[in-house]
């Protein structure tokens, strides 16, 4: 794993963050160091996406980067039919993604998609998984995307949804903030890095309430919805169909 030193030298001005050539190089070191409880985040999605599938269903995984998660659900599916489908529209990310899908057996097929996931139409689905990444679609955007794949899901179907959040209550806010630092810290992040970086995600990535979401998948038609997994200004929702 190449380690992320992205923001390591200083920048003036900081240019806005992007998932580009340089990005992927240091992606999964970024992400492990950057986002609390990743790995479980990983491994508890692909169970529930195994859990949930429906047999001639899609499992769609919308901003699948370098395929940490298409990989996880391959391994959570072994020995059943399934059609995979990973989309991102950064081709470097795919490019990756690309070199480390294992081999599939004849009645399994993991299909990449580079296309914006505003854009694409989705076939009837059992299973989406969108693990950080409506946090990078802008937020006047959202709704119809949540109601698009509200719509493809079949009854019984799920939505797995990550993000990171904020707090509606100031103090809480920085009290989740704060403990983020702390966590960034920790991984080895330098002061100048964790600025230089929150810095570059200003605009780029959005974050909403826990609150804001709910009603969203409300709105969109979810009926059962919790929170199966929270970590300071880290929320994971599942919105059953
Ligand atoms: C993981 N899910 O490791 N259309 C398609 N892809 C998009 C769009 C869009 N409009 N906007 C952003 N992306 C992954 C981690 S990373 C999260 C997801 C992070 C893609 C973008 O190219 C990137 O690969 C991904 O969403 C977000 O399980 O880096 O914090």
């Amino acid at each position: 794993m190449t380690r992320d030193d992205l923001f390591s030298r200083p920048q003036q001005p900081v240019p806005p963050f992007e998932f580009n050539e340089a990005v992927v190089q240091v992606f999964d070191d970024m992400i492990h160091r950057s986002v609390p409880c990743y790995q479980e985040l990983i491994c508890r999605q692909a169970q529930l996406a195994a859990h949930f599938h429906q047999p001639g269903t899609v499992i769609y995984d919308l901003g699948c980067s370098t395929g940490n998660l298409l990989r996880a659900l391959h391994a959570a599916m072994a020995g059943r039919a399934f059609h995979l489908v990973g989309v991102d529209n950064s081709a470097a990310m795919l490019g990756v993604c690309r070199e480390r899908l294992p081999a599939c057996d004849p009645h399994q097929q993991i299909e990449l998609l580079e296309a914006d996931i505003r854009e694409i139409d989705f076939a009837p689905a059992s299973v989406f998984i969108l693990n950080l990444t409506l946090q990078f679609i802008p937020p006047q955007d959202r709704d119809g995307l949540l109601r698009r794949i509200s719509q493809a899901l079949r009854p019984g179907g799920v939505l797995l949804l990550t993000e990171k959040v904020r707090h509606e209550d100031p103090r809480l806010d920085v009290l989740q903030q704060d403990f983020y630092v702390r966590f960034k810290e920790e991984n080895g992040y330098s002061a100048l890095e964790i600025s230089q970086k929150r810095a570059a995600l200003e605009k780029v990535l959005v974050p909403e309430t826990v609150p804001t979401h709910q009603q969203r998948l409300r709105q969109a038609g979810f009926s059962g919805i919790d929170i199966w997994l929270k970590w300071f200004n880290f929320a994971a929702f599942i919105g059953l169909r």
